[in-house]
């Protein structure tokens, strides 16, 4: 069974996406967070996995314990979409920080992430992909939306609290922005990160891990063509040390991929808030 569980902190109600099994053995009930959802305000549809999204349980509980004013607000988004659109598509970095500020005053940083960038430059694939946006203009998008990232990313960097992370690409693929993302996350979540990406070569990593020993390493991966190259990444992390914790994830894995890794594989790829989490748990292990 799953529900949506709230949690009161300072005065705001937080909501988790929970399963709920029997523990036959035990003779007891398991509940395990599937997904973190956010403050209650700002809780929509999409935020729920596809395939619970239906449940009437869960449409139940949105109805009556979310605000009256989704409307407007599911509108605001729609419009702060837009704008990142066009300040994305017309390479005005000024006017995307605007946006971006604006939309922290009531916000999160992975709320922004995920409410905002990732559906826009889905958009922009989507568009290019069809032949209605040039090249050109998907590559201007593109290094807008990592000029931003990295701007975030400096404006975040904060007293290192918790662990030293790599993030990197295999060799091969090109696609770093969600490296970019993911390493502004950990950053204003108190982590140190390096970010190896895009397409390192095995090599470089373990050299790279001789000099900093990290306590985790984040390999984010978006085509599937690119999934035998992660795992020979991993293989060879894995033969350099046993017991570090590797997180593979990334749009290659959206559709179930089923491909074998001696890591983590996070299938959910909008696991950014679960990440600083796991990977705190496992350094206090
Ligand atoms: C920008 C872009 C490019 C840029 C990349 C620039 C760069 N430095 O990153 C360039 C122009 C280089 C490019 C090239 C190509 N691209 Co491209 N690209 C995109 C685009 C528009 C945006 C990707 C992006 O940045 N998204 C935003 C980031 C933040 O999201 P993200 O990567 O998913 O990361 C988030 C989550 O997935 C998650 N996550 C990621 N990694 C991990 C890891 C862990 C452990 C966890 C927990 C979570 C996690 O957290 C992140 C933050 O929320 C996508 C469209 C799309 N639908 O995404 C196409 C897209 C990915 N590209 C595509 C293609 C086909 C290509 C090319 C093959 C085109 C070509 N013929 O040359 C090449 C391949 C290059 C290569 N070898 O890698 C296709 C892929 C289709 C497929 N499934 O195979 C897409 C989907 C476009 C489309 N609709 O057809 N691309």
């Amino acid at each position: 069974m799953v529900y949506i569980r709230k949690k009161n902190v300072k005065n705001v109600d937080y909501l988790y996406l929970v399963k709920s099994t029997w523990d036959k053995i035990h003779k007891t009930s398991r509940q395990e967070t599937i997904k973190y959802l956010g403050a209650i305000n700002n809780v929509t549809q999409e935020d729920i996995p596809e395939e619970y999204r239906n449940d009437p349980k869960i449409q139940a509980f949105l109805l009556e314990n979310t605000p009256k004013d989704r409307e407007k607000r599911e509108k605001i988004i729609e419009k702060l979409q837009l704008q990142i659109f066009s300040c994305l598509t017309e390479g005005d970095l000024d006017g995307a920080k605007k946006t971006y500020r604006a939309f922290l005053n009531d916000n999160s940083l992975d709320q922004f992430y995920e409410k905002i960038l990732n559906p826009v430059m889905e958009k922009i694939g989507t568009m290019w992909s069809n032949g209605i946006l040039s090249v050109a203009t998907e590559h201007v998008s593109s290094n807008i939306a990592h000029s931003l990232v990295k701007i975030i990313s400096e404006e975040k960097k904060g007293r290192s609290l918790h662990g030293k992370i790599i993030l990197t690409t295999p060799v091969g693929e090109e696609h770093n922005l969600g490296c970019s993302v993911m390493e502004s996350f950990l950053l204003n979540k108190g982590f140190t990160t390096f970010n190896l990406s895009p397409s390192t070569p095995a090599e470089s990593v373990l050299n790279f891990m001789r000099s900093i020993t990290p306590d985790a390493i984040i390999i984010s991966i978006t085509l599937p063509d690119s999934i035998p190259s992660g795992q020979r990444l991993t293989k060879k992390i894995r033969e350099f040390s046993k017991k570090i914790p590797i997180y593979v994830g990334g749009q290659a894995f959206k559709d179930g991929s089923k491909a074998k890794f001696d890591a983590n594989v996070i299938d959910d790829i909008n696991s950014l808030t679960h990440l600083p989490r796991i990977m705190k748990t496992r350094k206090k292990k």
